[in-house]
């Protein structure tokens, strides 16, 4: 007992060296930092033209997805929160082309499938959307929509997993190679 009341003042003393050193050093830091995030914000696109998170109402969620000319997805990422029941995805066509001559939808699989389905969805044909008839691979998908249109699916996202790869593509003719993103549970 002797020498633990011995050591307190030291103890407390070192504490309070430290607490010094961290007020004289911490604004210098935050200052470089703000430095460093205002560059970094100035030279990159803005983050949520790249990733979206689906918001919630409750553990209904919703999503708006561009699909824009160039053959791109915005967001190229969605999260989901796991709170989320259902999600609804809003597909809203930017370009100004028909449905026969650049088409989009959003289709939605597990990103291991995305060859298979893409293949069978070519052989489907244009009555079909693209898309297999009763391809139960694929989890959700909207119609295809010409320019100016848009067009919405909901499904359950509750049986989805965690550290799942989803993957979601525009089945249009030529359009999957490049116009896809990826969709998790976070
Ligand atoms: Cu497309």
């Amino acid at each position: 007992m002797l020498s633990a009341k011995s050591q307190f003042p030291s103890m407390r003393s070192r504490v309070l060296n430290v607490a010094c050193l961290a007020c004289l050093y911490l604004p210098v830091a935050a200052l470089a930092q703000g430095a460093d995030h205002a560059d970094m914000s100035a030279m990159s696109p803005a983050p949520e033209a790249l990733t979206a998170v689906a918001k919630a109402v409750g553990d209904a969620c919703q999503i708006d997805v561009q699909g824009r000319p160039g053959k791109q997805f915005s967001p190229a990422h969605i999260s989901v929160p796991s709170s989320c029941k259902t999600l609804t995805v809003q597909l809203i066509h930017t370009g100004k082309k028909p449905k026969a001559a650049a088409g989009h939808n959003w289709v939605l699989v597990r990103a291991d499938d995305i060859q298979a389905t893409v293949a069978d969805g070519l052989a489907a044909g244009a009555e079909n959307d693209w898309v297999k008839p009763g391809d139960d691979r694929v989890i959700a998908k909207t119609a295809m929509i010409g320019g100016g249109q848009r067009t919405s699916v909901t499904f359950d996202v509750s049986a989805l997993s965690r550290g799942t790869d989803y993957t979601y593509y525009c089945s249009f003719p030529a359009h999957a190679a490049m116009m896809r993103g990826a969709l998790s549970i976070d």
